[in-house]
């Protein structure tokens, strides 16, 4: 799902849903295939991943898991739509990453990369430095 890159890369888009259903069944008619479902109990959603074998970049359905957690907080605010962009950065480098961009003042949600889906550490750039969008930046966790 991830294509090794020593750039930075889009990989996906996140869309927040009430029910993945809808979508799912447009991503279907589009020619998108369903790849993994998974719970990110940190985050508070059940994720669904959509891709093509053409495009490098996936759609993501965040599914409400925890009522009180940021994806529902968000879709109470605003309603169901586009959540967040993410960038795949490769491996080793989102730490100076992280700390280029606060040096450059953007502000980021956590002061520490944390675990999220596919095994990845992500950060996220807060929508209120980035002119509106919320900024994942996920980089693949070290193999143990
Ligand atoms: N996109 C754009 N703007 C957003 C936003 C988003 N996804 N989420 C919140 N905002 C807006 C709010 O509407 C608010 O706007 P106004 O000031 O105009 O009302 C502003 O940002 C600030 O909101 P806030 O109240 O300070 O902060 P929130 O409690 O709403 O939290 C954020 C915002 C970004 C800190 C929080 O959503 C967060 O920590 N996000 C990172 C984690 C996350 O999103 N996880 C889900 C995806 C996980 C995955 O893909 O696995």
């Amino acid at each position: 799902m991830t294509t090794p890159s020593s750039s930075i890369t889009l990989n996906h888009v996140g869309i927040a849903v009430e029910k993945p259903d809808a979508l799912s069944r447009l991503f279907k008619i589009l020619g998108f295939t369903k790849g993994r479902v998974e719970a990110v109990e940190d985050q508070g959603v059940q994720t669904h991943f959509f891709g093509t074998p053409e495009i490098d970049v996936h759609l993501e359905l965040l599914e409400v898991i925890d009522p009180e957690g940021t994806v529902a907080k968000f879709i109470q605010k605003r309603g169901p739509g586009i959540h967040h962009l993410s960038f795949l950065v490769p491996t080793g480098l989102l730490d100076a990453k992280c700390q280029e961009l606060v040096a450059a003042g953007y502000r980021l949600t956590y002061p520490a990369p944390k675990s999220g889906a596919q095994n990845m550490r992500i950060n996220f750039i807060h929508p209120a430095t980035t002119g509106g969008v919320l900024i994942e930046l996920m980089e693949p966790a070290a193999k143990t």
